[in-house]
């Protein structure tokens, strides 16, 4: 088989090309690759310095992900990158694309680095669970100092090649033929007669840091960070920098990067890239389906969620009109608009003219007929059926043929809204998370009859609105409110059961939660969550259900918006409130809800397990097309914690078989209603498979 990595020479100059389609990936063949063709380097003596480049869209973009989850083969990355930089004949890397990762690694261990100017540079390893471990945390702060280096690590974020130039990072920028400016670079340095630098030699420069600068970087990422690995694993490599000398910090980020590839964060989050990435291949829609342009949008529904739709939409510079049926609903829905807009203006996170430019692509009518050139309706009304129907009926009436009629209902049936149509192969569900204008996730929702044009249009849509669009089919609630409703019903449940409310919620925070089942419960509206439960047909024949939303309803406790919920309200802050705990005994007594005592443990298990039991059964429908695509729901929707990889992930993780054992235990406590075993999940653990093998 042919090396990825090829050697040949333009002069005096040694070209070494790495050619590893897609991404040029640091897979073990094109590692060997380097490694042989550098030792050519050495031996070429009529090679003065090395260019090292890539063919295709991209420099390198870091190691194979793959790999992590097998036994390191060897060479290992940094025993190349030693190599390279212990050349004696100057290197110069030539970037174009995304040098990331290991491949920005590699670009540090060459003497010098070019770069094409649309490039960009980083080391994104932190999303990943992971830290950089092939000398980056060490040369990094070399090149560019130790905060600049620090807050690149721990965001993960690329810089541009003009910033990665001022910072010192990039020796010099190339507007044309990047190889011919590589080369160019090398031919003065050698005609300069200098030594290359190596950047190991380069010393930390450390004049400008206070004596607790570590503390107080610590403190400054804690909330942003919390409970992910990576960060606090990135900052000790970069004190080794600080306080050792090179080697001796290098085996520090050595040991702490195997820390952080066998642990179960990084490889929850390598599960998400993949996911992430899964999740755009529908396996009955052909790739190459004809995509419908999409060059005018309506919203139908100006409230909160209509007009955080419509912002998705002027954000990337697709015009929206946005209906209403009253002059002053149309203005109350613009003034929530510009107001979201405003909120960024202040803070400086947005340009006054950016605003005004999204500001003027939204027009607000009160005639349906307006929407007749839309390519795209979508409905955001009120959750009631019989109201869907109405707005479908006039949108069939006025929209033109070809159009895509979409709703963002939460959880009632697509096919019967589309069956009020004559073009049920236009219809979709396209169900957005408020707030609209921030949540990533896109549930995308096909009927039984929507075409395959509309399916591929819909999810290239969502990803020209930064979405992470997953497609899943029709049931009550489809895939995260279906599985968010078994959550909610254990944390109700507890409450009945005698748990403080603040201590279900403390304890799924400190799992990694951004909130609570109770505090999202208040957040959402506790009278949503009623109405969705009474408009439930197959809602579970059991008097306790959800209990305690009926009777705090039943109050007027809506939650957030009322002041009272499950919680009371002192501006934003939930405060427990005595007479909740008070109302749940006495509706324990009425229904004979036994009073429990219930470890932490076997709070995480019911929230967690009758969650991914809900999963088998969503997967054994048909109604997700992999467990993934679930994960990525909930780490896009439900603030999930990208370390625990989704909930479906997190059951492989902890062993289905243990997930099963559990849920009969509870079967014992409660009967066969919650804590049957879906088959799927059931079949899984006696066979010790996996959801994602
Ligand atoms: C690292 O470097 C550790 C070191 O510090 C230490 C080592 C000792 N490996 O995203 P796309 C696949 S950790 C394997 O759709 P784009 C991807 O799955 C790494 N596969 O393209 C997809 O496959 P498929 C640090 C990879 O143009 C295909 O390539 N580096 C890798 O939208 C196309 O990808 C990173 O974290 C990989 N490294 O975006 C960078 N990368 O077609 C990760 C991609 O079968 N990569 N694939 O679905 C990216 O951020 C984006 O892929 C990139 C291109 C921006 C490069």
């Amino acid at each position: 088989m042919s090396s990825p990595v090829s050697y040949s020479r333009e002069g005096r100059i040694a070209i070494i090309t790495v050619d590893n389609p897609p991404v040029n990936a640091l897979a073990l063949p094109v590692r060997a690759g380097l490694a042989s063709a550098f030792a050519q380097l050495a031996s070429d003596a009529d090679a003065a310095g090395a260019v090292l480049i890539c063919a295709g869209r991209t420099f390198i973009a870091g190691a194979d992900i793959t790999e992590f989850d097998k036994p390191i083969e060897e060479p290992w990355l940094p025993k190349v990158l030693a190599q390279i930089e212990n050349s004696n004949k100057v290197v110069v890397a030539a970037i174009h694309g995304t040098a990331l990762g290991g491949g920005l690694e590699t670009a540090m261990s060459c003497h010098y680095r070019v770069a094409a100017t649309t490039a960009q540079v980083g080391l994104p390893e932190v999303s990943l669970g992971l830290l950089p471990g092939a000398t980056g945390t060490q040369r990094l702060p070399r090149l560019i100092g130790v905060q600049a280096a620090l807050d690149a690590m721990i965001s993960g974020r690329p810089l541009s090649a003009k910033v990665a130039h001022q910072k010192g990072l990039v020796d010099e920028l190339v507007e044309g033929d990047l190889k011919a400016g590589a080369v160019a670079f090398a031919e003065r340095f050698i005609a300069s007669g200098q030594t290359p630098r190596k950047v190991r030699d380069i010393a930390v420069d450390t004049s400008s840091l206070p004596a607790d600068f570590f503390a107080t970087y610590r403190k400054n990422i804690a909330r942003e960070t919390r409970g992910f690995y990576a960060p606090e694993q990135i900052i000790q490599c970069v004190e080794a920098a600080v306080s050792l000398p090179f080697d001796e910090a290098v085996a520090v980020e050595n040991r702490l990067f195997m820390g952080c590839m066998t642990s179960s964060h990084s490889r929850a989050q390598r599960h998400l890239f993949f996911a992430e990435r899964e999740v755009a291949k529908i396996p009955d829609v052909p790739k190459d389906t004809a995509l419908r342009p999409i060059k005018q949008v309506a919203v139908v529904g100006g409230g909160t969620m209509g007009g955080g739709i419509a912002m998705n939409f002027a954000n990337v510079g697709i015009p929206v009109l946005l209906k209403e049926i009253s002059q002053e609903a149309l203005d109350r829905g613009m003034s929530i608009i510009r107001a979201n807009y405003e909120g960024p203006v202040k803070k400086g996170k947005l340009s006054q003219e950016a605003m005004d430019k999204c500001m003027s692509l939204i027009t607000p009518t009160l005639d349906y007929k307006d929407l007749a050139s839309a390519d795209l309706v979508i409905e955001a009304v009120f959750e009631t059926m019989a109201i869907k129907k109405v707005v479908f009926g006039e949108l069939d009436a006025v929209c033109k043929p070809g159009a895509i009629l979409a709703s963002n209902t939460s959880t009632l049936n697509v096919d019967e809204i589309a069956a009020c149509t004559k073009r049920p192969e236009d219809v979709i569900g396209l169900h957005f998370f408020a707030p609209a204008n921030v949540m990533s996730l896109l549930e995308i929702v096909r009927g039984g009859k929507t075409s395959h044009e509309v399916i591929a249009t819909s999810m290239a849509m969502a990803k020209t609105i930064r979405k992470m669009g997953v497609l899943v089919r029709v049931c009550f609630g489809f895939v995260g409110n279906r599985m968010f409703f078994p959550y909610v019903r254990e944390a109700q449940r507890m409450i009945l059961e005698g748990v403080p409310a603040e201590r279900i919620d403390r304890v799924a925070f400190e799992w990694g939660m951004a909130m609570g089942p109770n505090g999202v419960s208040d957040l959402s509206g506790l009278d949503v969550l009623d109405k969705v439960n009474k408009e439930w047909k197959e809602k579970p024949a059991d008097p306790a259900y959800c209990r305690m939303i009926e009777v705090l309803v039943g109050m007027g406790r809506y939650g957030q918006k009322t002041g009272a919920g499950i919680y009371k309200y002192e501006g934003r802050n939930a405060v427990p409130d005595a007479e909740v705990a008070a109302l749940a005994k006495a509706e324990a007594t009425r229904l004979n809800v036994p009073q429990i005592e219930v470890s932490d443990e076997e709070i995480i298990e019911r929230l967690l397990y009758s969650m991914i039991n809900e999963g088998a059964l969503i997967l054994d429908e048909g109604i997700a097309t992999r467990a993934s695509d679930i994960d990525v729901v909930f780490c896009h929707g439900y603030g999930m914690p990208r370390y625990r990889g989704g909930p479906m992930k997190y059951g492989d993780e902890v062993g289905l078989a243990t997930v099963v054992a559990a849920m009969e235990k509870y079967r014992k406590r409660y009967g066969d209603l919650y804590w049957t075993p879906a088959p799927l999940l059931a079949k899984l653990a006696a066979a010790g498979q996996k959801f994602t093998p």
